[in-house]
């Protein structure tokens, strides 16, 4: 099977039409295909889970060729044995009646029905290049995820920008880490999380911005737990989280106030000189600027701002003060905001001045999200040229089509539009028809009802999912069914930038099959199948990533292939040469050098502005929103499928409450309650507790409703929504 194209076609013209069959069977190099069909019951194979970024490895055991369950590995340098609810039940979700499998295409009475791939395939190709025809190249887009792997997501990046002459196409990271990929390009000159997961247990004092570690990243929790330095443990979030709960200081700041609250800090840090001015000298830019720029945030204003207490400032400063290793970590508190950027920078930049970067237990350390946000982050090729490159550099672009033996002229000059210009765009009547890949906006994005009727406005909505129930899917013109994670191979970038391996350990369900052979399919049928000949397999495109990468900061050339990753315990990012089992756990700028040209980091700052939706007479609470347990994941289509899973979080949608607001209101526990802001309204059961603040709720992100009431607001360095504050009321149901 060389040729591709020609298996497609062969196998396209089979009498009983799936064409799809014998791909989805190919033996994989890994997983079923390395374990003959006579293998004894006890075979095991080591990957990565496919849920969050902390990127544990799963053995699982197979019996006869199929998955039958799983554990923990206890050698990869991830998870030392341990993994979290979700990675524990990571095969049951595969196995159920909501499984896409068959491709869906919306018929003239309105309902989606069963259609061969082919006929899929037909229509897509067809309604696509029509709307092209008719709008231009860039009326068609696409929306992609930090949950597929790299391989999948370069195909698809490249496909859709060389091959189908798409300009604008963005990914669910944008929801989630763009923040962190703009603060780090400002400050570093690269998008690069400096650390390694042995932090956790080396620092002395670790900071937690807006991370909810316990619920998050289970698993990370478990790596500062296993810290026998009896760390200072700083939590700043508005809510007395799970994580704060577990804290040596909590910080419950005002929601927004991070950028007042440490700016105050350096000032403090500065007025008593407890700075490494030997670091600040050596390695960073705008130092002097800076000092300037903290002076007014004294301890009156930053109290104010904040709601803490002058002395909760200073225990704070002078716990910075006295670690050795401070290690600074940031998650969704922080990115999704209208002032996302800077705030991340305005923790970067306690680590700067106190010179806490490069050495082991410290950092300026922003937590991804997704099991792949940091492939995506480098190698989908939507916010830059495939590995870290830049579409508006010539140079860049040539070099990227060399390796890819394709036309220069086949790459974009200019970059995409972002997530929210996209959704602008599809309102603007400028995208008229869009492809979402591995994500769900109808119920994930900003301000819902807006976002599904402008989703309702397109001439054509294609997902490619794994499930057909998806409140996306159930939007679509043409439903493409996906394998999931366990059915297909690639690799996967965790939050450390170690790549792991995924393989195929089970059979996708009727005729779904993996993004991948869905892309090569779309590729065929558009006509650019030529243009991916050499991508035959996900090894094959790992092998043309890495020569991407080479002479970046993040260079993989050092990295022969799967099985060397899987030798490694998984592999960080740069590895350009070297002995993996001397260098399991790497962090970056051990030699104070950062990637802007001068080598220097760079302070960044600005003033921070008041909160977008400030709480009013009629909408006096502010909602805060996120995740709600280890056991849910995101829009809820994998981990609702699981009946053990299902146990281990609330039946029904709550909404926490300060039983001091509750009794204002005259809600009792568990009663029915209307959350109401300026754009939607949903119904939950209230949930008291003093762990919220008073004039705050909070609402999980997994119900679908949740999301009406949020605001579109964004970051407007990043453009990532502003998902975590708006102004709502409360009521008793009527
Ligand atoms: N179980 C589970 N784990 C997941 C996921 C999941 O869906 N379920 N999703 C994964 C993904 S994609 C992501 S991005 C991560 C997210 O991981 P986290 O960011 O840790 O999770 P969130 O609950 O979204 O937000 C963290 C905290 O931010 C706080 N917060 C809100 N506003 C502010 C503020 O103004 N300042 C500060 N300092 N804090 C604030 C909230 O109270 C919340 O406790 O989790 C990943 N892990
Ligand atoms: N209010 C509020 N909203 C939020 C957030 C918040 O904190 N508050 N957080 C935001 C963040 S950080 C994120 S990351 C987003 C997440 O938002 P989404 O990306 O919309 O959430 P998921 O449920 O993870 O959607 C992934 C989809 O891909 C499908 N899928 C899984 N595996 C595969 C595969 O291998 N192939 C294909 N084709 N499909 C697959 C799943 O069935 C699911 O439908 O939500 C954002 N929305
Ligand atoms: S912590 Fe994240 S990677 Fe580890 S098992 Fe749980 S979901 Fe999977
Ligand atoms: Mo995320």
């Amino acid at each position: 099977m060389n040729d591709n194209t020609a298996t497609i076609r062969e196998l396209l013209h089979q009498r009983s039409g799936p064409l799809t069959r014998e791909l989805m069977l190919e033996p994989g190099r890994f997983g079923l295909g390395q374990v003959p069909a006579s293998a004894k019951p006890d075979a095991t194979t080591g990957m990565v889970c496919g849920y969050c970024s902390t990127g544990c490895n799963l053995n699982v055991h197979l019996k006869e060729g199929e998955a039958v369950g799983l554990s923990p590995t206890t050698d990869y340098p991830v998870n030392l044995g341990m993994a979290c609810p979700k990675g524990w039940e990571a095969l049951t979700v595969l196995d159920s009646a909501d499984r896409a499998t068959t491709p869906l295409l919306r018929n003239p009475g309105g309902r989606l029905e069963p259609v061969e791939w082919e006929t899929a395939m037909r229509t897509f190709v067809d309604r696509f290049k029509g709307i092209q025809e008719k709008h231009g190249k860039h009326s068609v887009a696409f929306l992609g995820t930090g949950q597929i792997p790299t391989e999948e997501m370069a195909l698809l990046g490249a496909l859709t920008k060389f091959g189908m002459g798409i300009l604008h196409g963005d990914g669910n990271t944008r929801q989630c880490m763009a923040t962190s990929v703009v603060a780090y390009k400002q400050a570093f000159g690269f998008d690069a999380p400096p650390y390694t997961y042995a932090d956790f247990e080396e620092s002395d004092v670790i900071v937690l911005v807006g991370s909810n570690l316990c619920i998050a990243h289970p698993i990370m929790w478990e790596r500062v737990m296993r810290n026998p330095h009896q760390p200072e443990i700083v939590v700043i979030d508005p809510r007395m989280t799970e994580t704060a709960m577990n804290a040596t200081q909590h910080l419950p700041l005002a929601p927004k106030s991070d950028q007042s609250l440490l700016y105050g800090i350096a000032r403090i840090l500065i007025e008593n000189d407890w700075i490494d001015h030997r670091f600040v000298e050596a390695a960073t830019n705008e130092f002097a600027e800076f000092v300037e720029f903290v002076a007014p945030f004294t301890d009156d204003r930053v109290a104010n701002d904040t709601g803490l207490t002058a002395e909760q400032l200073h225990r704070f400063a002078e716990t910075i003060h006295g670690g050795k290793r401070v290690s600074f970590w940031w998650t969704m508190g922080v990115n999704q905001s209208y002032q996302g950027v800077r705030t991340a920078q305005a923790i970067i930049n306690l680590a700067l001045m106190t010179g806490n970067i490069g050495r082991p237990g410290t950092g300026a350390n922003s937590i991804t999200g997704q099991c792949n946000a940091m492939g995506s982050r480098l190698f989908s090729n939507t916010s830059n040229l495939l590995g870290g490159h830049d579409f508006t550099n010539a140079e860049h672009r040539k070099k990227i089509a060399g390796i890819l033996d394709i036309d220069a002229e086949a790459i974009p000059t200019e970059n995409s539009w972002a997530y929210n210009e996209i959704i602008e765009g599809i309102l603007r009547g400028k995208i008229k028809g869009l492809w979402v890949i591995c994500t769900n906006p109808a119920h994930s994005w900003i301000n819902q009802n807006q976002c599904r009727d402008i989703l309702d406005r397109l001439d054509f909505l294609v997902v490619q999912d794994m499930y057909a129930n998806t409140e996306t899917a159930e939007m679509a013109d043409l439903v493409l069914p996906a394998a999931g994670w366990g059915e297909k191979e690639g690799t996967f970038i965790n939050s450390e930038r170690r790549i792991g391996v995924l393989k195929k350990v089970a059979k996708a369900p009727g005729q779904a099959i993996s993004d991948f052979n869905i892309f090569k399919l779309v590729a065929h049928y558009w006509g650019c199948g030529e243009m991916f000949e050499r991508w035959q397999t996900p090894e094959d495109v790992f092998q043309i990533l890495k020569q991407c990468s080479a002479g970046q900061p993040c260079d993989i050339t050092g990295i022969e292939g799967y099985r060397h990753i899987d030798q490694g315990g998984g592999i960080q990012w740069p590895f350009a040469s070297g002995d993996i089992e001397a260098t399991r756990e790497r962090r970056l700028f051990e030699d104070g050098q950062f990637f802007h040209p001068d080598g220097k980091a760079r302070f960044l700052f600005e003033e921070p502005r008041p909160l977008s939706e400030p709480p009013t007479k009629r909408f006096p609470f502010i909602l805060l929103t996120g995740r709600g347990t280890a056991s849910q994941w995101h829009t809820q289509t994998r981990t609702g499928q699981s009946a053990v899973l299902r146990k281990l979080y609330p039946k029904k949608l709550i909404v926490e409450i300060n039983p001091a607001d509750a009794e204002r209101l005259q809600i009792g526990p568990g009663e029915r309650v209307v959350v109401k802001s300026q754009r939607g309204r949903i119904e939950a059961r209230a949930f008291l507790t003093p762990t919220i603040q008073r004039g705050q709720v909070f609402v999980a992100m997994h119900d679908r409703t949740v999301n009406q009431l949020t605001d579109a607001v964004f970051d407007p360095y990043s453009r990532q929504p502003s998902y975590k504050a708006c102004a709502v009321q409360v009521m008793r149901h009527p």
